[in-house]
């Protein structure tokens, strides 16, 4: 029988990254990111976790060498336009992660852009990082990334900068960039400092070295924002996918997760999540 062929292969975008068991974060908003953005989602798992909207009570991390293989196994057979990570959970899976992106091209020198979302906790302070894992972030990820995007807490876990004003987030941009990446995106939601700028807006910080541009977008009053750093990133990473340039990638994302915040919804008794699919049109009401 002769194959068929329908539809035209969309870019192809990988997540490494964690799953919550209550949707909201982690695998699942990537997967539903990728969706609206019209890329395909692959999937290197790197821990399940046991979640809902009130906190993470369990974590189950799976083994280095089953991550690397994931990675592997879509990197050779369907091939990809980008990459993210989530959650990581340790040293030794991020050294796994690190070495199967050298043997796959993603991030470094490798035609595959690469988004470290470098995730060190829930929002409800809830650890996904081990301890001991930050300095492999920095000596093996950050050096490797097209881009990373971390909030401000894991500014402060990373660099050791506590930023309290937009001058404290240009300076974390600084020393983050001097760790390695191409582009550094110093996320500005969790900025609650004097300027009432900030109690209006949410400002990120993009630095790519050279040129600091300020992307200023509505902050909204509401505690779901579960999802929201994943969505972001797995955006930014479905905009390179696509072939968009860093910055325009980066102004995608945050258009993007602005609307995800919009849409939120309440969901169990404590933070609900971003709606990813805030852009898909219900067709489920049509006529037909
Ligand atoms: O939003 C960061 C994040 C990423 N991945 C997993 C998570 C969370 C936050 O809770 O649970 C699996």
């Amino acid at each position: 029988m002769g194959e068929r062929t329908i539809g035209t292969t969309p870019p192809r975008v990988l997540t490494i990254a964690g799953t919550d068991s209550g949707g909201g974060a982690g695998v699942a908003a990537d997967l539903r990111t990728f969706a609206a953005c019209g890329v395909h989602g692959c999937v290197a798992v790197t821990a399940v976790t046991v979640q809902n909207s009130v906190g993470v009570t369990g974590v189950h991390t799976i083994p280095p060498e089953i991550v690397a293989a994931q990675i592997e196994a879509v990197a050779t057979d369907i091939g990809l336009d980008a990459a993210k990570t989530g959650m990581l959970a340790t040293t030794e899976i991020i050294r796994a992660v690190a070495e199967a992106c050298d043997r796959t091209g993603i991030g470094g020198d490798g035609p595959t852009p690469f988004v470290v979302d470098p995730v060190a906790a829930s929002m409800h302070g809830d650890p996904l990082l081990a301890g001991d894992a930050l300095d492999a972030y920095r000596a093996l990820l950050f050096p490797r990334a097209t881009v990373v995007t971390p909030n401000l807490d894991e500014v402060r876990l990373f660099v050791g900068i506590d930023v309290r004003d937009r001058a404290g987030q240009y300076e974390a941009a600084k020393v983050l960039h001097a760790l390695g990446p191409r582009h550094v995106l110093v996320k500005g939601g969790h900025l609650a400092g004097d300027d009432p700028e900030d109690e209006r807006m949410c400002v990120d910080l993009h630095y790519d070295g050279h040129t600091f541009t300020e992307l200023s977008g509505p902050r909204f009053t509401t505690g779901n924002t579960h999802g929201g750093g994943d969505s972001m990133a797995s955006t930014l990473a479905s905009g390179l996918a696509r072939g968009l340039s860093v910055p325009a990638a980066i102004a995608l994302a945050k258009r993007y997760v602005v609307e995800a915040v919009r849409h939120s919804y309440p969901l169990g008794a404590g933070h609900g999540p971003v709606s990813p699919l805030w852009a898909v049109r219900p067709w489920w009401n049509d006529d037909v």
